[in-house]
């Protein structure tokens, strides 16, 4: 397989300066149809850059794609997690989370689509669209955890930037930022971290981009402030903190497929019938709870998503 080298100046985004963000929110204004909708949102009324007021969200309308299950608890949520910038122990994410810096943030979108830019957090993700979304999330390590996500759905956010014919693939990166973020000056994965979905599974309404959880803004250890959750698949496709959106025409690549393409592959759904080479799949452990459950396929949203897949062979394409 190959690997493209990414070099580090391809992958600084994240000294974007006050101007650059204030020029292209302009920019994203001018450019968009719905501008005038756009441009009655107050002007970053959403995410103070100065200070460090934690945003409550008020009036949420709780998504009919809820789950309905007993919510894991915002302690368990938030010191049991999977961020490797930050650590590579469950609670190592939550102790070093003061090393993300989340403000201001902007988000490179490039590649195959009409309207590639740098957009301040604020154009991209709309406070009138915001929503309680109550769903699953299952790790390939077994187990699980039921989490009331704030977010807006993904396809609306991609559809924004007119991806063009040639976009059959979304891939997106989370910050490099080496100086900062302690995980990352070691080669455990490739950095920075990297992943994908086919644009069908992209424009999925069930695809969120997250902002916040239990009605607050997103946790630093949980992907601040912007992370991807795509709840039929394990969690290691729901990628953090994310500062670039680049539509392909190929499958890009992932930053799990690169580091063992035999235990993750591009597709990634939960599958109790598909194990993992070195464990079983079938069943999980929902944190707070003693028993083990099985793994549903899809992660239980199988009926929303089956589609996607129908004439794929899943062994093949995991
Ligand atoms: N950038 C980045 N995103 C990431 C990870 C990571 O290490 N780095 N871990 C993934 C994995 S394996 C899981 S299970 C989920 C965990 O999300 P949570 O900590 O909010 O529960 O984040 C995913 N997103
Ligand atoms: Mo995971």
């Amino acid at each position: 397989m190959l690997i493209k080298v990414v070099k580090k100046s391809d992958v600084n985004e994240h000294h974007v300066t006050d101007e650059s963000l204030y020029l292209n929110r302009r920019r994203f204004m001018q450019a968009s149809v719905s501008g005038a909708a756009i441009a009655a949102v107050p002007f970053m009324s959403l995410y103070p850059a100065a200070g460090n007021a934690k945003l409550e969200f008020n009036s949420l309308k709780k998504s009919k794609y809820s789950t309905d299950e007993e919510l894991t608890s915002f302690d368990d949520i938030t010191r049991y997690n999977n961020f490797y910038e930050l650590g590579l122990k469950k609670g190592d994410p939550k102790r070093n989370a003061h090393h993300l810096k989340v403000k201001p943030w902007a988000v490179k979108v490039e590649g195959e689509c009409e309207k590639p830019g740098e957009y301040g957090l604020e154009d991209l993700i709309l406070p009138s669209e915001h929503e309680e979304r109550i769903y699953r999330l299952r790790c390939v390590e077994a187990w699980s955890m039921v989490i009331p996500w704030v977010g807006v759905e993904l396809g609306g956010v991609l559809k924004r930037f007119h991806p063009t014919s040639k976009a059959k693939y979304v891939q997106f990166f989370t910050i490099y930022d080496p100086d900062n973020l302690p995980g990352q000056r070691r080669p455990v994965l490739e950095w920075p971290y990297r992943e994908g979905l086919r644009i069908d599974e992209a424009m999925h309404p069930l695809c969120i981009l997250a902002v916040g959880l239990y009605g607050k803004e997103l946790p630093n250890q949980n992907g601040a402030p912007l992370r991807l959750v795509v709840p039929w698949k394990y969690g290691f496709k729901s990628i953090k903190s994310i500062v670039r959106i680049r539509f392909t025409e190929k499958q890009p690549a992932t930053s799990w497929n690169l580091a063992g393409p035999r235990e993750y592959g591009f597709y990634s759904n939960v599958n109790p019938e598909v194990d993992h080479p070195r464990w079983s799949q079938k069943k999980e452990r929902r944190i707070g709870e003693v028993f083990k459950r099985n793994t549903l396929m899809f992660n239980g949203y199988a009926d929303q998503v089956a589609s996607l897949y129908e004439s794929m062979d899943l062994a093949k394409y995991y």
